[in-house]
Parts: C-alpha cells; sequence; structure tokens
C-alpha cells in the first residue's frame, strides 16, 4: 500500500534544511526528500533521503509507484547569481525540473481523484526596477507591479508560477472533461537568513555572509553599496510562510502567488547593526556593480497584504527579534563565543 507522502525537493539546501526541521518536529510522518546531495546527518535517519537528479524523469516516475504524493515542496533552484554564470543548467534546474513535477504532480492529482498541493518559493527577483528613481517611486510592490526581471532565475521564478496557474486553472481546458487539477500555491520570499546555514549562489547573500563572518571574526568586503536595500526574512518566518499556506483552506485563496515579507534594510543598516554585537567586526563596503544592479533591481520592499487578509500571514521575527532574538545568539552559539 503506498503512504501518503511530502515530497521535498532540494531537501539539502538552506530552505530544505529548515522545512525538514520543522516537520520532523511537527511529528510529519513520510517525508520523503530529493536532492542531488545528501542530506545532513542529523536529518537523514529520519526521514527518506533519495539523492538524485529533479530532471530524472525515470527517477520521479519510480519515485510516483512507491509513494502516494500528497504535497510537494518544491524548493530546488539554482540562484540568482549562480544562475548568471549557468543560465543554460539555471533553466534545465529551475524550469526543466519545475514541469517534470508538475507533470508528475497533475497525473497524480488525477490518479488521486484529489488535487496534489504543489508548494514553490518564488522569489523578490521576479521584479525587475527600471531604476533607482522608479525604485523610488515604488517602495512596496504589489505582486503584478514590475514583473520585468532581468536576471535567469527571476525569468525561470516567474514564468514556473505561470506554469503552476496554468496547471491549476487551464491544463486540458480543451478536453471534453475538466481533468483533477493540482492545487498550486507560491510565495514570493525576499532575501532570507539563517542562523544554522550559510547561503551559495544567491545576491541577496551579503546579509548572511556579513553576520556569519563577524561570528567567525573573518573581514567581510561587502559587494554591494552601503544604501542598498531589499527586503529580508529570517527562516523561521519563511518556513511558517510555506506551511501555513499549504494548510489554508483553498477557498480562502484570492491568488495562486503571493508577496511575503519582514523588513526592508540596506546593507549600511546590516553592517550598523552586526557591529552592535560583534564591535570588533571588520565590514567594508566594496560594490561588484554588475551585481549591484541586480539588488537595484529587486524592489526595496513587497506588500504583502493580501497574504495577510487570505491565509492570516505575519511574520513573528520583526527587525529586533529576527537579530537579537534568533540570529546573533544561534550563530554565536553556531561558532562557539
Ligand atoms: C537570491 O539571492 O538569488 C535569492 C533570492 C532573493 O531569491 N536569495
Amino acid at each position: 500500500m503506498r503512504k501518503n507522502t511530502i515530497m521535498i525537493t532540494g531537501a539539502s539546501g538552506e530552505i530544505g534544511h529548515a522545512l525538514i526541521s520543522s516537520l520532523i518536529e511537527q511529528g510529519a510522518p513520510n517525508i520523503l526528500s530529493l536532492d542531488v546531495r545528501p542530506l545532513e546527518i542529523g536529518l537523514n535517519h529520519k526521514i527518506t533521503h533519495i539523492q538524485g537528479d529533479i530532471c530524472d524523469r525515470s527517477l520521479l516516475e519510480r519515485l510516483v509507484s512507491e509513494y502516494e504524493i500528497e504535497t510537494i515542496f518544491h524548493l530546488a533552484a539554482l540562484l540568482s547569481t549562480r544562475a548568471e554564470f549557468t543560465p543554460e543548467a539555471a533553466h534545465r534546474v529551475n524550469v526543466e525540473g519545475t514541469m517534470g513535477l508538475l507533470q508528475l504532480a497533475s497525473n497524480q492529482s488525477e490518479w488521486r481523484g484529489r488535487p496534489v498541493k504543489f508548494i514553490f518559493p518564488s522569489s523578490v527577483a521576479v521584479y525587475g526596477m527600471p531604476s533607482l528613481d522608479v525604485k523610488a517611486q515604488f517602495p512596496k510592490v504589489r505582486e503584478w507591479e514590475w514583473n520585468y526581471p532581468r536576471t535567469m532565475y527571476g525569468s525561470n521564478k516567474l514564468y514556473c508560477e505561470m506554469l503552476g496557474i496554468y496547471y491549476s486553472e487551464y491544463y486540458r481546458q480543451l478536453a471534453v472533461e475538466r481533468p483533477v487539477m493540482l492545487d498550486f500555491r507560491s510565495v514570493r520570499f525576499p532575501g532570507l537568513i539563517s542562523a544554522f546555514t550559510v547561503p551559495s549562489g544567491g545576491t541577496s547573500d551579503y546579509g548572511p555572509e556579513m553576520i556569519h563572518a563577524a561570528a567567525k571574526s573573518e573581514e567581510y568586503a561587502c559587494f554591494v553599496r552601503e544604501d542598498s536595500q531589499i527586503p529580508f526574512m529570517v527562516m523561521p518566518d519563511a518556513i511558517t510562510a510555506l506551511l501555513r499556506l499549504a494548510a489554508a483552506p483553498v477557498e480562502k485563496l484570492t491568488r495562486r502567488v503571493y508577496n511575503v515579507t519582514s523588513y526592508s534594510l540596506t546593507a549600511g543598516d546590516f553592517r550598523d547593526l552586526v557591529l552592535k554585537s560583534f564591535a570588533k567586526a571588520q565590514i567594508s563596503f566594496h560594490p561588484d556593480l554588475k551585481r549591484n544592479g541586480i539588488v537595484d533591481s529587486w524592489p526595496a520592499d513587497m506588500n504583502d497584504n493580501d497574504a495577510r487578509r487570505d491565509w492570516g500571514w505575519k511574520p513573528s521575527y520583526d527587525l529586533e527579534r529576527s537579530f537579537y532574538e534568533y540570529l546573533f545568539p544561534n550563530i554565536k552559539n553556531r561558532y562557539r563565543i
């Protein structure tokens, strides 16, 4: 008998690590995780981890035959900076990988006669502010504004949002009978900061990198200007957003893609906060103009009213709590300071 299963792709990444820890804590049964990398020791004995590629269709078909997949958290992705260096590989993983999983979830929904829930982390990177003036004029963007991404990653995320909406609303629209559709739901995350993992391959990485470097007493040269501003959120809130959206009654949802955020700060603000906790930290600013251009094209903040209204989204960690209750204590603990 196939077991009802929660499937998590990109499980060895930052969000995957935190989501699995949270689901295990909540006693969620039957977690199936997938990643090209092995899973961290502390986690893998409590769940079934498959080391494999989401673009491997035969692997996906094998998993479908062995597991009754009820919910998919599709976290696997090449992030913005890395995707700029390998755009074809990014397209393969971010788009073809997602397409394969959407098709799998669509087939499963028909098989089961019930929608598979497909939870997809999108990103602030779907936005493209044409200039710093426009960025200043639109400090808190709505979901439908400035969807002109200027990175491969941002384009991938926006297209996959649309694919998810297509498979949930219009798939097989010419068929005589409407098939059972999958239930795609997505959040557009700001930059994420974890106390327990360090980012790799993103462009919002300067924030977490600065804190972890200070804790390790390493000098840090920030690759964006001091005034560069985008929204951020700590990992526990990101996990809350994914789980709360997944649990929301479908009839409450007025859209399938939602902004979520906690606060917005400049790279200079980051430096000031870090110096309050690590007085000897050596932080300098050596902007990489091209990477800074990507950050400048992202909005200073996002409007998440719809998420608050439709499924009760609310971050638990404001700026103060993020740094003084979550980041600094846990990072000091991590580096035994
Ligand atoms: C990145 O920097 O690529 C990601 C993101 C903002 O989605 N952290």
